[in-house]
């Protein structure tokens, strides 16, 4: 399909014949069975409903909506939303719709792709599976002997397989495992983690007053929390936002405050000034539950409504009203824990400070609060002990980095700089899998010096993601749709503690491989066989095997619920805190010189001649990744940059005007749209677009790419990235 074809809309019709067309490219992989499918499958539609439905999990974001994929003669013809699984409440998104042409996608991924020319430049020879694999583990092997176990890092994106891929590194003998969770919400993870012991689910659907800060819940769709939401409000429930945009969720909220970015902090630690000095808490369950009560109210006191609105500019006495609605309605009202917490350097604090709010609610364990995870039964299929290596290194590369990381995720930004900087020692390799950090890691220019570092790079992915074109190896992935996988266990909200299966709907395409078969293969060369000894039945079977009615609801509804207790879980029991409480006061913090309660400090202020960038989602994408989906694309084909119309009128631009965005670290070319909806000190533009990789039809090339603007600062608790400390200018083009 050219891409001047991108923006006609796309009938079914339309849409099957160019997945036909794809699949003629395809000959070249090898299944022409896939056209004579196709055709069928035009004729199938017309008449009667021959049809095979099988149930699977949309996979078009991380949310595991449960789905009914139409096959039609061996062609998906419909991805239709499974009506019994209750956690996306019987829907699909327009993006789980979109599946199909993920699946069809002309820009698959068809064979093992070997590079040829200097890496980026897009020269590639088509290889074996054989060869492709003797190469990995030669590569791999080399990297071990020469640089220890440690010198190969590993990327599992958020996978229902990444588990494999956690696996192989640890039987492999690397420490260094870094998942996108470091780009994402590991702030928010640390933050709940050192107040309640716990990271909560949110009770969206029964809670009568919800404050959302850095969240969009709208168009960053979380099911069900989005879906309950939209719920909870047709029941009078009260919404109150802070974003510096106005976004959808700002839209359909009671009230919007575009907060000055980066200063929620001083908002809610002058909520909990409020609840507190007006004694608006349950003072039996604070001295049953909470710990540091006494060190929290002297805490507070400086941080007044009238302080905190000049600076957050929101007004004081809205402050004080919206504490006291909250407590009033408490403990069914909640500040929403958020999700995507990869924003300033203080995350952790902040996410700290808004869990010490819904500790003063009284809302853990409660109806219309924050919840903890339900059991839902499923057993870890047990797999021979990884072994020991006793000549490797006793630290991942990115240790000590940031205070609290987590070790299981590490951070990028760390390990990015402990490699370019070959400190404590040098890694060499890297493994990624299902991500693609040259878009979804702050400063592309550092991403690419990073990787100059490498000996060898290799990507598992199932289109030429800038990450894959900058590979030395490219391996072909199954979608979604034609993979087994482990059941998936979804454990949160008042919606679901059940379990998922996702069959494949359709065999492989092209001569794509699922990773765990990769992985065998890898680890059967590199002698480890005996570690990845079993299949994917085995470990399905093994995973349900404590849930014997599982299987037969699997098989029936796509879905199985494990009826279990959904609040008053923590009735009896401790926190897992060190205090054995809900810590306002963290102990731990203290001991390691850190500050125990969240203390405010300001933001850098914004230079008068530039803007802060902010990033946020659209509905019809996710991250940097769907953006060259077909049916996805019409409705957006390039990004823009917000700029509020002062700001614009101040420096000449007019809406659709091309203009250039300089930051420290990258510059980049759009056109602007003028939004009223922005605050005038700030800027924004949607993410992945820009690509480097000429695999990405439709957007390699298009719009301006987010992550070679952002400066890579990073949550000093966490190393979680901070994407929102970035500082622009903005000029017409050809005026600057
Ligand atoms: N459609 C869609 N849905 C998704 C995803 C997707 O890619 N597409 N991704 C999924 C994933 S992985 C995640 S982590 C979640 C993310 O879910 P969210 O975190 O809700 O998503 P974002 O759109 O990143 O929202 C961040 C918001 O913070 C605002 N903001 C920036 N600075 C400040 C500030 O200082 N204060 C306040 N109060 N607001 C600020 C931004 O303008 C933006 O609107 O969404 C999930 N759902
Ligand atoms: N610019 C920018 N950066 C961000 C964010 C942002 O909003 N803007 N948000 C941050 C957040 S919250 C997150 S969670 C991260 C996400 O960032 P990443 O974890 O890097 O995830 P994606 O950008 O979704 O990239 C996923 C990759 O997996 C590939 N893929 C899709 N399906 C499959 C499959 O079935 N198999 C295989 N093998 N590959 C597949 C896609 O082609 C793509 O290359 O980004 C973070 N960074
Ligand atoms: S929210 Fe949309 S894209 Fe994400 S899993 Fe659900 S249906 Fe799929
Ligand atoms: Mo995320």
């Amino acid at each position: 399909m050219s891409s001047s074809n991108i923006n006609r809309p796309i009938s079914r019709r339309n849409f099957l014949k160019w997945s036909g067309a794809a699949a003629t490219a395809a000959t070249v992989g090898g299944q022409p069975r896939v056209l004579h499918a196709l055709t069928a499958a035009e004729g199938a539609a017309a008449g009667e409903d021959t049809a095979e439905k099988v149930f699977s999990i949309c996979d078009m974001c991380l949310n595991k909506c449960g789905l009914i994929a139409r096959v039609e003669d061996g062609v998906v013809a419909k991805l239709d939303p499974n009506p019994k699984f209750l956690k996306s409440r019987g829907m699909l998104c327009a993006r789980g719709n979109a599946g199909i042409a993920q699946l069809y996608d002309p820009d698959r991924l068809k064979y093992p792709l070997l590079r040829k020319g200097k890496r980026g430049e897009g020269k590639w020879q088509r290889v074996s599976w054989e060869q492709a694999l003797d190469y990995a583990a030669e590569k791999l092997a080399a990297i071990a002997d020469q640089y220890t176990r440690c010198g190969v890092l590993f990327s599992p994106g958020s996978d229902t397989q990444s588990q494999f891929v956690h696996r192989f590194a640890s039987v492999f003998g690397s420490w260094n495992v870094v998942t996108h969770e470091s780009n994402c919400l590991i702030s928010r993870n640390r933050a709940y983690l050192d107040t309640f012991g716990e990271v909560p689910f949110a009770d969206v659907l029964h809670s009568k007053y919800i404050v959302m800060a850095g969240a969009n819940r709208f168009e960053a769709l979380i099911t069900p929390d989005s879906i309950d939401l939209m719920t909870a409000r047709k029941n009078g429930q009260k919404l109150v936002v802070l974003d510096p945009r106005y976004t959808k969720t700002a839209a359909l909220a009671d009230e919007w405050y575009p907060v000055r970015p980066g200063t929620d902090l001083a908002f809610f630690l002058a909520l909990a000034h409020v609840i507190i000095n007006e004694k608006l808490y349950d003072a039996d369950y604070a001295a049953e539950k909470l710990s540091g009560m006494e060190e929290l109210t002297a805490h507070v006191q400086p941080y007044t409504p009238e302080w905190a609105e000049k600076e957050t500019e929101i007004p004081a006495r809205h402050i004080r009203r919206i504490a006291r609605e909250l407590a009033a309605a408490a403990p069914a009202s909640m500040i929403y824990p958020g999700r995507r917490t990869s924003d300033y350097v203080n995350s952790t604090q902040i996410r700290r400070a808004m869990a010490i709010v819904n500790a003063l609610l009284g809302n853990w364990d409660q109806p219309g609060g924050l919840l903890a995870a339900r059991q839902v039964g499923l057993s870890s299929p047990s797999l021979p002990d990884a072994p020991w290596y006793d000549d490797n290194m006793m630290e991942r590369a990115d240790h000590g980095r940031a205070h609290m990381m987590f070790e299981e995720e590490g951070s990028f930004k760390h390990m990015r700089d402990a490699i370019i900087e070959g400190e404590p020692y040098p890694v060499k390799g890297w493994f990624v899998y299902k991500m693609n950090p040259l878009q979804s890691g702050a400063n592309q220019a550092k991403t690419l010096q990073m990787i100059e570092k490498l000996d060898f790079m290799m990507s598992v992915d199932i289109a030429m993601s800038d990450t894959a074109w900058m590979s030395d190896l490219v391996l072909p992935a199954p979608s979604y749709l034609e993979r087994l996988d482990p059941i998936s266990g979804l454990q949160g909200s008042a919606a679901c503690a059940c379990v998922a299966t996702r069959v494949p709907a359709v065999p492989a395409l092209f001569e794509s491989r699922p990773v765990l078969w990769i992985l065998k293969e890898l680890a059967n060369r590199l002698d480890l066989g005996e570690y990845f000894d079993f299949d994917m039945e085995w470990y399905r079977k093994e995973q349900l095997k404590d849930l014997p009615d599982a299987e037969k609801a699997l098989a029936e509804d796509g879905v199985y619920y494990n009826p279990s207790k959904l609040y008053g879980i923590y009735e009896g029991k401790i926190y897992r805190t060190k205090s054995k409480k809900i810590e306002l006061h963290n102990v731990r913090y203290k001991e390691m010189g850190l500050d125990p309660i969240p203390v405010y400090t300001p933001p850098k202020p914004i230079p008068s001649d530039k803007f802060r960038l902010v990033l946020g989602r659209n509905a019809m994408f996710t991250h940097c990744t769907t953006n060259h989906n077909r049916l996805l694309n019409q409705f957006m084909s390039e990004n823009t940059l917000w700029i509020h119309p002062d700001s614009a009128d101040r420096l000449g631009i007019g809406d659709g005007d091309p203009v250039v965005v300089k930051s420290p670290v990258g510059r980049e070319s759009l056109k602007a749209e003028l939004k009223p909806g922005i605050r005038k000190d700030t800027v924004y533009m949607a993410s992945g677009w820009g690509a480097l990789s000429k695999g990405l039809s439709g957007v390699h090339n298009t719009g301006a790419c987010v992550a070679a603007l952002m400066e890579d600062y990073a949550d000093a608790l966490s190393g979680n990235m901070a994407m929102h400390e970035t500082f622009v200018s903005v000029a017409r083009k050809g005026a600057a």
